[in-house]
């Protein structure tokens, strides 16, 4: 059995956070276990407000599974503070966590902050030279390596700044630019880009689902370099099926007949 664990944000509509990291892990075969960091309060329009889980409660949280189970990967989403930065960094390290994958969770699409500004010192210090793979989109790339991006240049040094941080891979996903959906793989013996055509329409909770995807085939023992690309393949398939459940047109992933 492959056990997985997200430590993130709770999206009450099942499209991102620790709810659709569920669906992914069971989609995927894996035995999903999930530690809410942070609340949101979102429906498909969008976040409205975001609420901290009190840092006690989240350590008091992630003590208690890791001291009874050991998961064969952990990935992290929106974490929101800083309390909420070192409380995870500090049971990674304690626990000797060598599968963290962190997907760097800044904003919402709807603008919210889902890490605060003030927290991003700790979390670049604390939490990413710990991690085997960060998974930003440009924006993200942008603030962890304090440059701007856009061109291809760009990105390989913001690229090269991010593995400066300490981590082992770098993932940057290119989706916020023209053309294909194409991401770049920097930290392996070469650059890889993985190309999907991009889909139509607005789509919520993709980057959770990429790296939640990404963890259970790292936990399956995938190298970084195969467990990208089957992740990227996994998430091309999900976007096909893709379909509103709310009022806004915004697109959720379906999982299983629904
Ligand atoms: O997709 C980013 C994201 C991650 N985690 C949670 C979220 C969102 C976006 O809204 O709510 C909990």
């Amino acid at each position: 059995m492959i056990k997985v664990l997200s430590i993130a944000g709770s999206d009450p509509s099942g499209g991102a956070g620790i709810q659709v990291d569920l669906k992914v892990f069971q989609a995927l075969g894996a035995f999903g276990m999930a530690v809410p960091a942070a609340l949101t309060i979102q429906n498909s329009k969008g976040v409205s407000g975001v609420h901290p889980v009190q840092p006690k409660v989240l350590s008091q949280q992630i003590e208690a599974l890791l001291s009874d189970i050991k998961p064969d990967a952990i990935k992290t989403g929106m974490l929101l503070t800083s309390d909420a930065v070192h409380a995870v960094s500090l049971a990674i390290k304690k626990h000797r966590i060598k599968n963290l994958i962190i997907d760097p969770v800044l904003r919402s699409s709807s603008g919210t902050a889902l890490l605060y500004s003030a927290a991003i010192a700790a979390f670049k210090k604390d939490l990413i030279p710990q991690a085997l793979i960060v998974t930003p989109n440009i924006p993200e790339a942008e603030s962890l390596s304090g440059t701007s991006i856009t061109s291809d240049e760009d990105m390989d040094f913001a690229a090269g700044a991010i593995l400066d941080l300490g981590v082992s891979y770098v993932l940057i996903k290119g989706g916020h630019r023209k053309g294909a959906a194409k991401d770049t793989l920097y930290g392996g013996k070469t650059v890889l880009s993985f190309s999907t055509p991009r889909r139509k329409g607005r789509f919520h909770g993709t980057g959770c689902v990429l790296s939640s995807a990404i963890t259970v085939f790292i936990a399956r023992g995938f190298s970084v370099e195969k467990a990208v690309e089957k992740a990227k393949q996994v998430v091309d398939d999900l976007l096909k099926t893709a379909k509103p459940v709310g009022k806004s047109k915004t697109k959720y992933f379906q999982f299983g007949d629904n």
